[in-house]
């Protein structure tokens, strides 16, 4: 029998293409350089800078599945949950910014844009001189998104839209916003709009006070009577399908993004209790501190297993959504678990700042909770194997 790597239980590194390893291996060291030694006080200050699309899409980490003829590096989903995962490391808010850029605004654009779309956006936004956002969610409607009351109402030439979304990843930063209405024209379907940044009675006011993804900026988008012209419709899907087709992927990227935040207070865990000392012996001496690192290594493990299994399957075109949602709502409640207990392995010194563990667990609150709940996920699972729906 071969030797046992406790970092890398089974082999995952094996298992990926040399393409992969080298992305995986750029996103950790740009991770490493250039965000890192910027997160303390950001997530302190509660500022995001916006500089870290730019120098993100020179690294090439946004788009990473979209096709180089739209400026992404056309390159797998495992390649895209690596780099998800290297970047979650640092901290969650960073890659929520990579994957809203990335899954829900580049990603509709190519899937669902028209040519003139795909061409006027996905290489600004690839190369991070565009900033996007993705407009679901609404005061009264949050797992329910289609109870929306967002309207897009037809004009001459175009439409006018009334509504207003909360709870938007870079909306006060953006300059361009992937909204979703229903539209009228369209026998009230929902429908998916592209709307710049300027446009008339179009705003995006900073939603301030989050004890949680401090480095990763929220707003509204308020839509007073916003008119855009026909050209501003993604022409190529109508429902709730449209916006369900990008969470599929940016719920994915989660998946293995949260794992790497829960690497993170695992490792950090497993130093502190080798290096500090009670009664007399290290931490990690005591039973009941193996056995907690037993259990992060093993959920980390087997988290990580499961997401390059969907990924290849999302590769091969065979995923399907209750996949995904097994995945994200496992790795991300896993994750959570895995950075409260890495907090409380600290003692004191797991509430500072400089400690890490405890702002990748006040993080992970959020990420358990967007892009479907962990229990909105148990309800779809739950679906999908008695055939019965629960959520109403
Ligand atoms: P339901 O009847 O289940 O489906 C309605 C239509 O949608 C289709 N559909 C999907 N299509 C593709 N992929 C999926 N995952 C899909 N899920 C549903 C479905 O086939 C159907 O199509 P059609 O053609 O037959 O009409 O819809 P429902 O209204 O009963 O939905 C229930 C539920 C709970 C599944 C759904 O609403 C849900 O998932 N709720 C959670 C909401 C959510 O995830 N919001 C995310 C907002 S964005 C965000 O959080 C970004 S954070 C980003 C960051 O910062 O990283
Ligand atoms: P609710 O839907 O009101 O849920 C509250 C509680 O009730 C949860 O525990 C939920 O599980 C439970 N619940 C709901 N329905 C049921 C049911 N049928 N049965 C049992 N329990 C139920 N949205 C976007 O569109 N774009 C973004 O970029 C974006 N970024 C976000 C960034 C942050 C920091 C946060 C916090 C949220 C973001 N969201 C975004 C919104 C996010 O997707 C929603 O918060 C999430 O979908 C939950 O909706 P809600 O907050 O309205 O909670």
């Amino acid at each position: 029998l071969s030797r046992f790597d406790w970092s890398d239980p089974f082999r995952l590194d094996s298992q990926l293409t040399d393409e992969e390893r080298m992305i995986r291996d750029a996103a950790a060291a740009f991770a490493a350089d250039r965000l890192a030694p910027r997160i303390e006080k950001a997530y302190l200050d509660e500022v995001t800078d916006p500089d870290i699309f730019r120098e993100m899409g020179e690294q090439g980490l946004l788009g990473v599945t979209v096709p180089e003829a739209y400026g992404g590096a056309g390159a797998s989903y495992v390649a895209y949950g690596l780099v998800a995962r290297e970047v979650e490391r640092i901290d969650s808010g960073y890659r929520s910014m990579m994957s809203v850029q990335s899954s829900l605004v580049m990603y509709p654009i190519y899937a669902y844009g028209s040519a003139a779309q795909r061409e006027a956006y996905l290489p600004r936004l690839a190369r991070g001189e565009l900033i996007g956002c993705f407009g679901l969610t609404e005061p009264d409607a949050g797992s329910d998104p289609g109870g929306m009351n967002t309207r897009a109402t037809k004009i001459d030439g175009g439409y006018r839209l009334q509504g207003a979304k909360t709870w938007i990843s870079n909306s006060p930063i953006a300059d361009l916003f992937v909204v979703w209405a229903k539209s009228e024209a369209h026998d009230g379907a929902i429908r998916g709009f592209v709307i710049e940044k300027g446009t008339r009675g179009l705003s995006a006011p900073k939603i301030g006070g989050k004890l949680s993804l401090r480095a990763s900026i929220t707003g509204e988008i308020v839509l007073d009577g916003v008119e855009v012209s026909e050209d501003a419709l993604l022409p190529g899907v109508s429902g709730l399908k449209g916006p369900f087709g990008c969470l599929n992927r940016a719920r994915y990227g989660i998946s293995w993004g949260v794992l790497g935040a829960a690497e993170d207070c695992w490792h950090r865990a497993r130093s502190y209790g080798l290096d500090r000392k009670q009664f007399g012996r290290p931490l990690a001496q005591t039973q009941l501190f193996q056995k907690k690192l037993a259990d992060m290594q093993t959920e980390i493990a087997l988290g990580l297993q499961g997401s390059l299994r969907v990924g290849r399957l999302m590769d091969e075109g065979e995923a399907a959504p209750e996949m995904i949602s097994l995945v994200k709502r496992n790795n991300c409640g896993k994750a959570l678990a895995v950075a409260r207990d890495a907090r409380d392995m600290h003692g004191g010194n797991g509430i500072q700042i400089e400690y890490h563990v405890m702002r990748h667990a006040q993080n992970l609150e959020t990420v358990n909770t967007y892009e479907g709940t962990h229990d909105v996920h148990a309800l779809i699972l739950g679906r999908a194997q008695t055939g019965l729906q629960a959520f109403f």
